[in-house]
């Protein structure tokens, strides 16, 4: 079957997607991986180099600022001189012909920001933005890198980034615009994530109760794919494209 069952799957969300009036989309680290993003548990993933899940937690960030710090400054290195992909792209154009159309990233990398999407909700932050710990005051700070314990401008409290880390949880408001968004959805999405981290990773199967059209692209099958309605296996930056 091979190349002939991805393009009838192609063309079968192609034309589901060229009628639909209400779009949603859910990315994770996928669709920035042909952008040079590493993803979490890939070759040279960041959880297989830099175990992030032991970093991405008010616990190590407690215990010592410094080594988080150093661990975002190194993405933050490693992300300022990156693009958006023709994944991201194709992405920001499906948002200009469709009404009604919801990002829902899990990504903090600010490429589908980049690629021109606008209406975008980051469920686990941005990488861009910091916070105070002391007087929560959020400020978009693009300094690479940032000093080893950057200070609040106003109350010299210690900054961190403004990203959702384990066992915290994601802010209320954003987590409701996205089941919003997910309940009144005829097609939704679910681009690049391997579908582990929750309560994105349960999002498709929400979307496919609440009697939406759901389609996975992603490189590897997932635990999830099973339950989607279509699952095309390819890169998203040659699949989405073709979905225009
Ligand atoms: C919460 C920001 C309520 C930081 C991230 C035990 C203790 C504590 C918590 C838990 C626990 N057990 C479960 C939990 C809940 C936990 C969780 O799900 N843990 C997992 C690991 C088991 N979730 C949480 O803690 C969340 N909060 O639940 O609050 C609560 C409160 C207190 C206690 C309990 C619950 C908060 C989760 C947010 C964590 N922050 N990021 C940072 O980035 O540094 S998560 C991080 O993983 C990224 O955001 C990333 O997006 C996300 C998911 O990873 P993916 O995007 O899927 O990336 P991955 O590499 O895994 O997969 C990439 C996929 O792309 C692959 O399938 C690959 O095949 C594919 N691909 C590769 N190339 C391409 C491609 N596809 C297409 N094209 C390509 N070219
Ligand atoms: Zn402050």
């Amino acid at each position: 079957m091979g190349d002939r069952s991805i393009e009838n799957k192609v063309l079968a969300l192609k034309e589901k997607l060229s009628g639909a009036e209400n779009v949603v989309v859910l990315t994770g680290a996928g669709i920035s991986a042909e952008s040079g993003v590493p993803t979490f548990r890939g070759e040279g993933g960041l959880w297989r180099t830099y175990r992030a899940t032991d970093l991405a937690t008010p616990e190590a960030f407690e215990n010592d600022p410094k080594l988080v710090w150093e661990f975002y400054g190194w993405r933050r290195q490693l992300l300022a001189p990156l693009d958006p992909n023709p994944g991201h792209y194709a992405l920001a154009e499906l948002e200009r012909r469709i009404p009604r159309f919801t990002l829902i990233t899990q990504n903090i990398d600010g490429l589908h920001q980049k690629a021109g999407s606008a209406n975008i909700l980051e469920l686990h932050g941005n990488l861009w933005w910091v916070r105070c710990t002391r007087c929560g005051s959020l400020t978009e700070d693009r300094t690479v890198p940032l000093p080893e314990l950057p200070r609040c401008g106003s109350c010299r409290g210690l900054l961190r980034p403004h990203v959702v880390w384990f066992g915290e949880m994601l802010e209320p408001k954003i987590l409701d615009q996205a089941y919003e968004a997910i309940r009144d959805c005829g097609v939704m999405l679910v681009v690049g994530t391997s579908g582990t981290v929750q309560p994105a990773a349960s999002m498709g199967v929400i979307a496919r109760k609440q009697g939406a059209t759901v389609a996975e692209v992603n490189l590897d099958p997932t635990p999830y794919s099973g339950a989607y309605d279509i699952s095309i296996s390819g890169k998203a930056g040659e699949i989405l494209p073709r979905l225009l």
